[in-house]
């Protein structure tokens, strides 16, 4: 079921790398005021893939050091263990409050580890139509404040688009989509493929700025190898970590949905740069994805510090809750 994931070859062209500028020389720059809190909505098709287990330990460890608040977690997938499993993994972050939104609609997958967690941890929440649930969160909230990250199928997205298009374009300040690959596809991505008819409404039609992280971006990217070690033998992560790469140090896949779950809350932070201005990205019928001229409010990243980003990545997923000496900052 894996391979599913690599249909599509890493496309990154070495001359499309932009330096990050180093500044060594600068004087040192007065101390930062800590940045307010992302808003964040969590889109998911949690339960099959390691990356996303691993997306929400990240949000879950920097929501611990005050840098995100999770507002809810979104399965865009039909996978009937998803709800209790995406609030098992909550509850044990010490959030049991976090709202779980459900889709309708949605695609129906195979579960690897989501009933795994819904038997095994404690959950107590009760979860609400995935629209519904955006429509009154982002109603809450200030106008322009709020961060999507969808790590999966576009499903509730394209339908919350079509139910009310203008509380997004309003509420939402940006959007982050892992999926497809840049600046051009040449097999079908994963998450573009779940629900091709919402991908290609969503990528044409969705009514904030959108920054794009591809697949060639995960690719060089392999993170979860210590979970086994930092966290406690009764963490949710470590338990589909062990169950999916039996503890050891051979998530050798890659990473895709953490890359962007980082940029969501950190930025470019010195591991992006951002391309693809004056352009926009496509989506043909056959689920290939391209870029191509026109637009103003598109982007996708461009990996320049895969090392760094790894360790920072990593540095967080290995953080169980409630760790002394918690970094304030995972770089
Ligand atoms: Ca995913």
């Amino acid at each position: 079921m894996r391979l599913a994931r690599f249909v599509l070859a890493p496309l990154l062209a070495a001359g499309m790398v932009l330096a990050a500028g180093a500044a060594s020389a600068s004087p040192p720059a007065p101390p930062a005021q800590a940045p307010p809190p992302v808003r964040l909505i969590v889109d998911s098709d949690f339960g099959q893939w390691w990356d996303d287990m691993a997306a929400l330990a990240l949000v879950h460890a920097a929501a611990d050091t005050g840098r995100v608040r999770i507002l809810a977690i979104m399965s865009d997938v039909d996978n009937p263990w998803n709800a209790a499993g995406l609030d098992a993994v909550n509850t044990w972050y010490g959030r049991p409050d976090i709202p779980i939104g459900v889709p309708a609609g949605a695609t129906s997958v195979e579960e690897n580890y989501s009933r795994l967690l819904a038997q095994r941890y404690p959950h107590a929440g009760h979860p609400s139509d995935a629209v519904g649930l955006y429509r009154r969160l982002l109603r809450a909230q200030p106008d322009h404040s709020v961060t999507i990250v969808s790590i999966g199928a576009l499903t509730n997205l394209a339908q919350l688009a079509r139910t009310d298009a203008a509380l997004v374009a309003r509420k939402v300040a940006r959007t982050v989509i892992m999926g497809g690959a840049y600046p051009r596809a040449t097999e079908p991505e994963w998450n573009f493929g779940l629900d091709l008819a919402a991908t290609r409404q969503v990528v044409a039609d969705w009514p904030t700025r959108t920054v794009y992280d591809g697949f060639e971006i995960g690719a060089r990217v392999f993170v979860g190898n210590r979970v086994c070690a930092t966290h406690p033998a009764g963490s949710p992560v470590r338990a589909v970590f062990d169950l999916l790469y039996g503890c050891g140090n051979a998530q050798t896949d890659g990473t895709w949905d953490p890359t962007a779950m980082y940029y969501a809350i950190y930025g470019r932070d010195h591991v992006y740069a951002l391309a693809g201005a004056g352009g926009h990205n496509t989506v043909t019928p056959d689920g290939l994805n391209a870029w191509v001229p026109g637009g103003h409010h598109q982007r996708y990243l461009v990996l320049t510090d895969a090392a760094r980003l790894t360790h920072a990545i990593d540095t967080l997923v290995d953080t169980p809750p409630g760790a002394t000496n918690r970094p304030t900052t995972p770089g």
